[in-house]
């Protein structure tokens, strides 16, 4: 199918409840395994918080939302980079990138320090934003599951892999935000529908998607020949036959350019009526989630850094970085443009740590964090965060509270007034963001990752994180106020700490049926 204008969403989409009703796959299996007799609440160990069910919490959120008050909530745009390393940044440090946007964006606002993801990898990891859930009790716990799912190919590689995605019984950010009256979005990157054609953003809170599917391999690049708009696939003729010619991150900037403009003009493209009489005075979420600077780093152009001695690998890695840099730049110039800079929060993050699979040279990546992607390392899961919300956010602050991706559910509920006391496994991150405090009750954050068998779990309470990387090896126990490098085991002389928070992390983990620790053979 050709190319055609953007247009303005699906209408059975925009037609859902918050409720969304799930067609097509067999579930019944799925559906079961959602009782949490076990369940203890990291929230209820940190802060005496009763006992509460994530799904359950979550439901309650959207469901005791308050009416929406028009012109009364901020719009929220949410950029989420991917693969992008706590050292890839200016203002994390970086003298060689250019990140200027995202640095005028932290100078605005709020820097974190101690931010995590919610996994080390992709699809946990956004699963962990979009639910308020962490990895001890997410549906998606790895990019590739290792029983049940669907099965499909992964770009680039032969044979196949097992996917799962979001179920119909997790609510996202997008229907906690639509329940709130917002208008909801995502561009680009969802990565959490396995080989599901029935899970996408569509079916999963979101009245708008622009970008690509993982049952598409054809659409995993950066200068794709396939995508999506809405329920229908389309083909980028630009592109066809391996030619380099539009490249995915100013694809994905005009679609977020297009929804913006849209949401404060009112639509006035052809068969935008409906979104035309929502627009006015309707908030929006935005959810832009670039692939940058993920492999492959086939970069625009690199002319920003000719010149500057950088092997070629580190010269494409950074051009990708501040292209995707330039192209926030336009999205910060389109909310000026339609008056609604003021009123806008904006978050820069990424998914997961920087990649060693990019072969960067030179370049810090983690920083002086260890590890890397895929890894439970500080530079696996510590990624950067900027928030900036003018009037709201003290401009050129920062903060080394703890905090990390399921707190966004709660603080997006607690932001749009939805009167739920609590969501998931996060906490609200609003009065920390406001500066109505400058710490958080002392919590755990917990994260587990898969290797090729058994699992890896890492805790964070405080200055103190236990980390295992095999439920046969020892705990480890890191003070990260002291030692953010984690280069000094202090299990032996802190027993007792280890003693907390590995009993901590052990009641985290909920046994998944997509991700079993010890496999049959
Ligand atoms: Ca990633």
């Amino acid at each position: 199918m050709a190319e055609k204008p953007y247009f303005c969403g699906d209408s059975s989409a925009n037609a859902r409840s918050v409720e969304p009703t799930y067609i097509g796959m067999n579930r019944t299996k799925h559906a079961s395994k959602r009782n949490r007799p076990s369940y203890k609440s990291l929230l209820a160990a940190g802060t005496g918080l009763s006992l509460i069910s994530p799904a359950m919490s979550q439901s309650e959120a959207v469901k005791s939302a308050s009416q929406p008050q028009q012109g009364s909530q901020p719009n929220i745009l949410f950029i989420l980079a991917d693969d992008l390393g706590y050292g890839d940044l200016g203002c994390y440090g970086n003298s060689v990138v250019q990140t200027p946007v995202i640095d005028s964006l932290a100078g605005a606002g709020l820097r974190f320090t101690d931010f995590y993801a919610g996994a080390s990898v992709s699809s946990p990891s956004r699963g962990c934003l979009l639910t308020g859930l962490h990895t001890g009790h997410a549906t998606i716990r790895g990019n590739m599951c290792r029983v049940g799912g669907l099965e499909g190919e992964r770009e680039g590689i032969p044979g196949k892999v097992r996917r799962t995605n979001l179920q119909p019984e997790e609510k996202t950010l997008g229907d906690l935000l639509r329940g709130q009256g917002y208008r909801t979005c995502l561009v680009n990157k969802w990565h959490v529908d396995g080989f599901d054609t029935t899970a996408t953003p569509l079916d999963r809170g979101f009245d708008e998607f622009y970008g690509w599917l993982v049952h598409e391999p054809r659409s995993h690049n950066f200068y794709p020949d396939v995508r999506w708009r809405n329920r229908e696939r389309y083909e980028i003729a630009a592109n066809q036959n391996g030619n380099h010619a539009d490249h995915n991150t100013d694809r994905a900037t005009d679609e977020a350019v297009a929804f913006i403009t849209r949401m404060g003009k009112g639509a006035t493209l052809e068969g935008c009526q409906s979104a035309a009489s929502q627009a006015s005075g309707q908030p929006f979420f935005l959810y832009m989630a670039y692939n940058a600077p993920h492999v492959p780093l086939d970069a625009k152009d690199t002319l920003l850094y000719a010149g500057k001695g950088l092997p070629d690998t580190d010269r494409r890695y950074a051009a990708m970085i501040s292209h995707m840099d330039a192209s926030i730049g336009r999205l910060m110039n389109t909310l000026r443009e339609q008056g609604m800079a003021d009123n806008t929060l904006v978050v820069f993050a990424s998914d997961n740590g920087g990649a060693k699979a990019a072969q960067v040279e030179t370049l810090p990546l983690s920083g002086v964090l260890k590890g890397w992607k895929g890894d439970l390392w500080e530079g696996g899961i510590r990624v950067p965060l900027v928030a900036s919300w003018t009037g709201y956010i003290k401009p050129g602050t920062q903060t080394a509270e703890p905090a990390y991706f399921p707190d966004f559910f709660a603080t997006f509920a607690d932001l749009t007034a939805s009167h739920t006391s609590a969501t998931g496994d996060g906490v609200s991150l609003k009065p920390l963001l406001t500066g109505e405090v400058t710490s958080l009750p002392e919590r755990a954050m917990y994260w587990e990752q898969y290797p090729r068998v058994g699992i890896s779990v890492a805790l964070r309470k405080g200055p103190w994180k236990v980390i295992r990387q095999q439920m046969d090896q020892p705990w480890q126990l890191y003070n990260l106020k002291d030692d953010v490098g984690e280069t000094t085991d202090l299990a032996a002389k802190y027993p007792d700490i280890v003693a907390e928070l590995s009993r901590l992390a052990e009641e985290a983990h909920e046994p998944s049926p997509y991700w079993p620790v010890y496999p049959e053979k």
